[in-house]
């Protein structure tokens, strides 16, 4: 829930302006979303900047990159400021928003050509442009039957309908022509075209792209989903009115259901409550006259009886207070008002039960509550810490086309939707003489749970699904260089539409950029001192978004040695009660006097579409499990000391209802079932979790009937492509037991040669320090995937090495070397001179 409200943003690297700020003034903000439409229902779709609106890939495109000149003109036409210019070879639609390096001497050519094809036309898999979703959205509207029907539509999600794996396969033929030669399509120029050529290229040409809707009609409090077709003519309109004509392909009213909850209402519902007779009543009784220090959070209600059925769209808000005359950047966490019990019809936006069940003191000001830099905080800011800076003055590694990544031997596609966030689609590793070697079809973030641990109200009802009640994506920031990123930046913007059907952008939202990483591998000579050591650099491409008290970033990092991680970042403020005097409980955590944090845990579900040396949907992976063994004892095990790594195929869904197990260094591998490496085995892919956890509520706990998938950490299932979220895609108020993951795999498909998904669960347990407090420093969480067979050898044995550094300072110059050891180039003199 929440960012909610739109709510502006401070980054606080800027120090200077907040430390300016008068705490009695009014602060100003930032907001970090654009409308590119003022009212609700106006169709003015505002393209990005460079966005390309024309869908037909029949054009071929060339191969070679614009020339020097001309990459300057369009570098120059999209950046006013010359210190911001791209490297050329950089997107040439990068807009002004892009944060790039300021280093000068950025030479035109550097990084990494696979052969990506530089291109104009969407991709099949790029998310909707704005002017997409607009039309989509006015497409939708105008088939509202009455004028009530039409006012009463309420945008929960306008989200690219992702096509086939097929047309996926045709596009990136066209993208990566080495890759699908069986698809590429005919190089003969249209002049000298057979008949059979042309029938061939229409055959290939992709379809039109796809929109699909969420709406929700606050009129009638019902939940349909739209398909609508985009095709390139609606797009391509000479007037708006043309443009609602975009061709719907089918609507459904999804019954028993609730979407998730959208900013809007929240913020509808704080100011309704805060309205509330009897509400303003209960504050008063605790000595609160001033609504304006008052925080409302509404959070979904679950699904505990039929008293939480769907037919009514519920929120359960928890209430803070700000302490009177403290600074508006108070953090108003730290007040909870206890007692109150308060449920609001969002539909109806009126407050449906409200009890003031009992009084318990808000807790004293506390001294330590604020985050803020030292000026507003009362603190003091540690003063010894110098400028590190990223250079990068050849610019960075990466190349960027549309949103198609290449990154040394890596490339993939960047998607982001507002449910899960970011996406990443295509991932293949292209392998010297093997060619562009698929591994991942799609990644993602489809759900998570956050249950807490304490038995007494509220607490017992925060089970908070923050991607299937909220979304992540919707929740997404604004990323800021210096701040959030560091080094030579890529952002990629995200385009949604807000509960109204206007079209917002939140500006570089996702963050991509090279990390040194530390040692890659190394090796010295005992003998003769000769050393060998290489630096590991990642990429890293990362979101971060905000849910109520709690931010979560999301990062995928590929590596030079083939591995991939995906991490978590959990931060921001705890959620927190307030204590009685004499009051204490042992399922949290005293933070300060009269303030106390429940236990609680946070668990994520990755949705891994894998595709292992397979062409997209092709279906040759298989999922095996590994356990390390104690040999038993006897003959063939004289001395006891003998292990082995145990295999076992997961064959069916039901035996793949996996959980972790450090005891025996459990992991599993997806392996393609043909393709062998030069040793004979099958090539793949190991996970390999990292620190895990079950669920430590009860078995009856009431989140566990909408939350089956956590009873397990690995889940594998047949692809299927309307399979997507493990808990359904309605998780709030679900009254259904089991939906989702739990229900699709009593199929019990065979997994022995397939299209393989996995879905993996990872949690942690959060028992809350005081040292979380004021605001909590980033706990990670995550799991890799690594290369197993996959390679013939180290991919990593390619990595140059790197330059001695000149490390400078006010007082000398001095190379850099290691006491004792014989530098490579001195040595291998030596040793050829002997030869
Ligand atoms: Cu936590």
């Amino acid at each position: 829930m929440d960012s909610r409200a739109q709510a502006s943003t401070i980054c606080s690297c800027h120090s200077t302006a907040i430390a300016d700020i008068n705490c009695d003034a009014q602060t100003s903000t930032q907001c970090t979303r654009m409308s590119s439409c003022g009212a609700a229902g106006c169709l003015q779709p505002q393209p990005a900047s460079g966005e390309d609106v024309d869908l037909g890939y029949e054009h071929e495109q060339p191969d070679e990159q614009p020339d020097e000149q001309q990459r300057q003109q369009q570098s120059d036409e999209h950046h006013n400021c010359p210190a911001l210019k791209p490297p050329p070879f950089l997107d040439s639609r990068l807009d002004s928003t892009d944060t790039v390096a300021a280093d000068s001497a950025v030479k035109a050519g550097s990084g990494v050509n696979l052969g990506l094809r530089s291109h104009s036309a969407a991709h099949p898999l790029d998310p909707l442009t704005p002017t997409e979703i607009a039309v989509a959205i006015a497409s939708v509207r105008a088939e509202g039957d009455t004028p009530e029907v039409r006012d009463g539509m309420r945008f929960v999600e306008v989200v690219l309908n992702e096509p086939g794996k097929n047309v996926v396969a045709l596009a990136d033929s066209h993208f990566f022509p080495p890759y699908q030669p069986m698809l590429f399509r005919s190089k003969a120029s249209k002049a000298t075209a057979t008949i059979s050529s042309l029938q061939q290229q229409q055959q290939q040409q992709l379809p039109p792209r796809q929109a699909r809707l969420v709406v929700y009609n606050k009129k009638t409090n019902k939940t349909s989903i739209w398909l609508v077709e985009l095709s390139n003519q609606v797009l391509n309109a000479p007037s708006a009115a043309h443009r609602h004509h975009a061709k719907i392909l089918s609507s459904v009213v999804v019954p028993d259901v609730q979407p998730p909850m959208d900013a809007d209402e929240y913020a509808e519902c704080e100011a309704t409550v805060k309205g509330h007779g009897p509400f303003v009543e209960a504050m008063k009784k605790r000595g609160i006259d001033d609504m304006e220090l008052v925080m409302v959070d509404p959070w979904c209600v679950g699904y505990y009886g039929e008293e939480d059925a769907p037919s009514r769209r519920l929120a359960r808000p928890l209430v803070f207070c700000k302490t009177p005359g403290a600074c508006p950047l108070e953090n108003g966490y730290a007040r909870p008002v206890e007692g109150i019990h308060v449920l609001v019809d969002m539909q109806q936006m009126k407050v449906i039960e409200f009890e003031d069940r009992y009084l318990v003191p808000l807790p004293p000001p506390d001294p330590l509550r604020n985050y803020t830099a030292a000026a507003l905080r009362g603190g003091v800011d540690r003063t010894d810490i110098k400028p590190l800076l990223i250079s990068q003055p050849e610019g960075p590694s990466f190349r960027v086309n549309g949103y198609a990544v290449e990154w040394q031997k890596w490339n993939f596609r960047v998607g982001f939707t507002p449910r899960e966030g970011l996406v990443i689609h295509t991932v293949a590793y292209n392998d010297g003489i093997h060619g562009r070697r698929s591994i991942a079809h799609r990644l993602s973030f489809v759900e998570m749970v956050v249950p807490y641990g304490d038995p007494k109200d509220p607490h017992y009802r925060k089970n908070a699904f923050d991607i299937g009640e909220d979304g992540l994506g919707k929740n997404c920031h604004s990323l800021k260089r210096g701040c959030d990123c560091l080094g030579y930046i890529k952002y990629f913007d995200a385009h949604f539409t807000n509960f109204h059907g206007e079209v917002e952008t939140v500006k570089n939202c996702v963050c991509m950029h090279e990390e040194d990483h530390g040692i890659m591998w190394k090796h010295q000579d005992w003998r003769t001192g000769f050393e060998e050591v290489r630096r590991s650099r990642r990429l890293t491409v990362s979101f971060f978004c905000t849910v109520a008290n709690y931010e979560y970033g999301f990062y995928w990092h590929f590596y030079q040695d083939g591995s991939m991680e995906a991490e978590v970042k959990l931060t921001g403020i705890l959620s927190l009660g307030a204590l009685k005097a004499d009051e204490h409980r042992r399922h949290g955590t005293l933070i300060a006097p009269g303030l106390y944090a429940p236990v609680h845990q946070h668990f994520f579900v990755a949705r891994l579409d894998m595709a292992v040396d397979s062409q997209l949907g092709e279906g040759l992976n298989q999922v095996v499990e590994v356990n390390m063994t104690t040999e038993e004892s006897g003959p063939h095990n004289p001395h006891n000391n003998a292990f082995y790594a145990k295999e076992t195929i997961l064959r069916s869904e039901l035996e793949a209802q996996r959980d972790c197990n450090s005891r025996t260094n459990r992991h599993w591998l997806v392996r393609n079932t043909r393709k062998l490496n030069r040793t004979g085995q099958p090539t793949g892919y190991k996970l390999m979790p990292d620190s895990n956890c079950l669920p430590l509520a009860g078995s009856d706990a009431k989140f566990l009937r909408r939350a089956t998938f956590l009873s397990h950490n690995l889940w594998v299932t047949q692809y299927n492509r309307d399979e997507c979220f493990p808990g359904g895609e309605f998780p709030n108020q679900n009254p259904r037991v089991g939906e989702g993951l739990a229900t699709w795999v009593k199929q019990d498909r065979r997994l022995e040669e397939t299209d393989i998904v996995l879905w993996y669960v990872f949690g942690v347990t959060h028992v809350p320090r005081l040292e979380d407090w004021p605001v909590m420093p980033v706990e990670h969480i995550g799991f890799r995937l690594k290369p197993d067979g996959f390679f013939d050898c180290s991919p990593a044995i390619d990595i140059p090495p790197s330059k001695l550094e000149v490390v400078e300072d006010t007082h000398h110059k001095e190379q850099v070397s290691v006491k004792g050891v014989t530098q490579p180039d001195t040595l291998i003199a030596t040793l050829i001179s002997k030869l």
